[in-house]
């Protein structure tokens, strides 16, 4: 049967920044595929409260509060989860934040704040979960890119940078690790309904823009991310490695 090449009965995945958002979302889709799931933010009560959300949806869902930029503390939370709630067989490096200010006026230290959170955090803990799937010879990772990987837009310059380098960060992951038997991708997702992009939701002008310039003519809804993220995480993508899957109603398949 075709379709159990989707299943993920039995298999283990940890999201960053799974409190709420995509991350959230993405926690759902794959439990839904059958997978126990591990949500990792910094905020336990947001943690606390994901989890119940989860629970109720039946499934097992744990939570590791940690802080994705910083390195040790991802490696001494990696190892926790691995020695007191199992393995892990899917990592998805989600965990962002977005910054919008024009480049001659953008902060230093929030500039080297957003790279550390959305860069430096797949490093983090991309390596300290590799680390455990290498011995085993299988794992998933799925890096959360964005369609500032590919564009620009003003005022998102040091966002788009970080994109940029996750989506190349992720062709390195897998040159490293795929001969370790590890598969290493990304999605980018176009624009969609978040607390990341509630301000431009709101913002009628920018919208309209936005539903112009996507083929699709409107925004994503988070759902729409989940069947990419159970591909990437299942068997049936056994054979991709470092792949970026975009998901963005056609946004980069046009000017
Ligand atoms: C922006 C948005 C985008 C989206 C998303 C698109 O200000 O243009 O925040 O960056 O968040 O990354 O893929």
């Amino acid at each position: 049967m075709s379709l159990s090449m989707f299943d993920l009965t039995g298999r283990r995945a940890l999201i960053t920044g799974s409190s709420q958002g995509i991350g959230f979302a993405l926690a759902k889709g794959l439990l839904g595929a059958g997978a126990s799931i591990v949500l990792n933010g910094r905020n336990e009560d947001k943690l606390a409260n994901a989890v119940e959300e989860l629970r109720a949806e039946g499934g097992t869902v744990a939570y590791s509060a940690f802080d994705v930029t910083d390195h040790a503390a991802a490696a001494v939370a990696v190892d926790k989860i691995e020695d007191e709630i199992g393995p892990l067989d899917i990592l998805v490096n989600n965990a962002g934040m977005q910054q919008r200010a024009p480049l001659e006026d953008f902060p230093a230290a929030d500039f080297d704040r957003l790279m550390l959170t959305n860069l430096n955090s797949v490093f983090n803990v991309g390596q300290a979960v590799a680390k455990h799937m290498i011995p085993r010879g299988k794992g998933k990772m799925i890096n959360i890119c964005s369609v500032m990987t590919m564009l620009a837009r003003p005022g998102v310059a040091p966002y788009t940078a970080s994109k940029g380098a996750v989506a190349n960060l992720t062709k390195g992951m897998a040159t490293d690790w795929a001969p370790k038997g590890l598969n290493i991708n990304g999605i980018a997702p176009g624009y969609f309904k978040t607390e990341l992009t509630d301000a431009l939701v709101k913002d009628a002008e920018f919208s309209g823009w936005l539903e112009k310039r996507t083929p699709a003519g409107r925004w994503g809804t988070v759902d729409e991310l989940v069947g990419a993220a159970i591909y990437l995480a299942s068997d049936a993508s056994s054979f991709v490695n470092g792949h970026v899957l975009y998901v963005d109603g056609g946004m980069t398949a046009c000017v």
